[in-house]
């Protein structure tokens, strides 16, 4: 059956609102932010990897992949939007790291700063009345509590761990199956 969408994205530009300046620089900004937690991830993955942990470095390099991911669909988004996303440049991310666990503290304090960045994106949404983006950011708002919450639970573990090298041995294979994407599947009736 024949189907004209007015809607569609090659139409977007003239369809929807275009983004005020004010959302644009949050969007961008956002931009930064999930381009640099892609290299702080791929960092920690690299130093598991040379750890011999190639469980973890399965995870965060899978991590590392989903938060280049997050920064593209906003790349997308922005231009889709009529905006002009900004490609950022890179700083290098931390690479001494003590211990596994010090790898989880790092990725959750750092994804607690994410989910203050992203808040900061929706109440700037708010203020604009943008409702479109707002909702869009939804995405990212649900996915900061996955990620937040899959962290406390694999520091939670490791700290019941310790330094037994057997339960280490099981953490490290069990997070070769892991995503946050997979909704983690970590002490959840799993
Ligand atoms: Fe770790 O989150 Fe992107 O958004």
């Amino acid at each position: 059956m024949a189907y004209i969408c007015f809607n569609n994205h090659e139409n977007s530009h003239s369809a929807h609102t275009m983004l005020s300046k004010k959302i644009e620089a949050a969007l961008n900004g956002q931009v930064a932010v999930e381009a640099a937690s892609s290299q702080a991830y791929l960092a920690m993955a690299s130093w598991a990897e040379n750890q011999g942990l190639s469980g973890t470095a399965t995870f965060l390099y899978k991590h590392s992949d989903e938060e280049r991911m997050h920064m593209l669909k906003l790349v997308k988004f922005i231009n889709e939007r009529g905006g002009k996303a900004v490609i950022p440049a890179l700083k290098q991310p931390g690479t001494n790291f003590k211990s596994i666990t010090d790898i989880f503290q790092a990725l959750l304090h750092h994804e607690t700063k994410v989910t203050q960045e992203i808040n900061g994106v929706v109440d700037t949404c708010l203020k604009e009345k943008d409702y479109t983006t707002h909702n869009f950011m939804q995405w990212y708002v649900g996915e900061q509590i996955e990620e937040e919450a899959l962290a406390r639970t694999l520091i939670d573990k490791l700290n019941l761990i310790g330094s037994d090298k057997g339960g280490l041995y099981l953490f490290d294979r069990d997070l070769q199956g892991m995503s946050v994407a997979t909704g983690g599947g970590y002490n959840r009736g799993a």
